[in-house]
């Protein structure tokens, strides 16, 4: 073979390997859409910011991020099934619409699971929370897990007191899309009803529902508390930690090193959420006060109670993450 022809025949090989070669290899530019059902200025809202300005500025400029906020890509449920598409390249949602793609995440998911905020924060933190993270990211749905942020714990907001689970009797109270919500409410003692996030403020003030729960700065930041929704139980029976993805669509279209720079902002959004979470809970508070909603402190043991089935029949597969959780100091 002359030196041309071998020249030639090496180019073209390089040529037909090249083109064999996965697009993750190749340097992808993109504006990645992040969606939130929170408003500008929430504390998810803007580790997310923060997380494309470090995004934009590690590659210069080659990969950016465009939050969409306040719900306008749609309700949770609309933009899992978006993000699983590719349509929405980076969500912030709450673990819980997640456990109906995800059935394994409902062990965190469960009323009464955590025992205070700080215990789910340590088990998040921990191996558990790491497994999980891979255990939705190996899962058939289609998203990528990049790290948690903190949710609070959500409490029961109605139109007339509740200090008992009887209070609960004939009250219509809104939970987040998956059947173990309601079933939460229905043990109880109320209704569960459930709606999207976007939808609640009307259906409080129209009456399709007398009431429902969530943490203190979802609670301020939707409004709900102007509906006379005003009586706020503290309840805690939810504390469920959110999740960052990215779809698993997107993701593969990244080279390993954007995955990586991901991964790590991921985690570090994760840390500045939580900072921005604990002041956001305390300015919160002191504005649901001032609006005149009444804080009402419960013997939260008959709602724990009460809610036993719950536990018993989503976590019936997970004994073992059960102990393991419960174990976590
Ligand atoms: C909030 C949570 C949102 C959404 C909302 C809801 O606390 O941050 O992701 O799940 O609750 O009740 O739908």
């Amino acid at each position: 073979m002359t030196f041309r022809r071998s020249l030639l025949t090496a180019c073209a090989t390089a040529v037909a390997a090249m083109a064999f070669l996965p697009v993750a290899a190749q340097a992808q530019s993109m504006v990645l859409k992040a969606a939130d059902v929170h408003p500008a200025g929430y504390p998810n809202v803007v580790a997310v910011e923060n997380m494309g300005k470090k995004l934009d500025a590690a590659t210069n400029g080659r990969l950016k991020i465009q939050t969409f906020p306040g719900g306008v890509l749609g309700g949770e449920k609309e933009m899992i099934e978006q993000t699983q598409f590719g349509a929405i390249n980076i969500l912030r949602t709450s673990l819980g619409p997640v456990g109906t793609v995800v059935p394994e995440v409902n062990v965190f998911n469960m009323p009464f699971v955590f025992r205070s905020q700080d215990h789910m924060r340590a088990v998040i933190d921990g191996a558990i929370g790491d497994e999980l993270l891979a255990k939705i990211s190996a899962s058939p749905a289609k998203l990528v897990a990049i790290g948690w942020m903190d949710g609070g714990s959500r409490s029961l907001y109605t139109k007339k007191p509740v200090r008992t689970p009887a209070d609960l009797k004939g009250q219509k109270v809104r939970m987040m899309g998956n059947p173990l919500f309601v079933d939460t409410m229905n043990a109880m003692g109320g209704n569960g009803i459930s709606m999207g996030y976007g939808e609640v403020f009307t259906a409080l003030q129209t009456g399709v529902v007398d009431g429902a729960e969530n943490n203190a700065p979802s609670f301020f930041t939707s409004n709900h508390y102007s509906t006379g929704a005003k009586f706020y139980t503290q309840t805690n029976h939810l504390i469920i930690p959110e999740l960052l993805v990215v779809s698993k669509v997107t993701w593969d279209k990244l080279s390993k090193d954007d995955q990586a720079l991901l991964k790590k902002f991921g985690r570090e959004a994760q840390l500045e959420q939580r900072a921005l979470w604990d002041k956001s809970v305390e300015d919160y508070t002191a504005k649901l006060k001032a609006a005149g909603v009444e804080f009402i402190n419960v013997d939260t043991k008959a709602f724990y109670d009460a809610t036993a089935p719950v536990r018993a029949k989503y976590g019936a597969n997970y004994a073992d993450l059960m102990k393991r959780i419960e174990a976590v100091k």
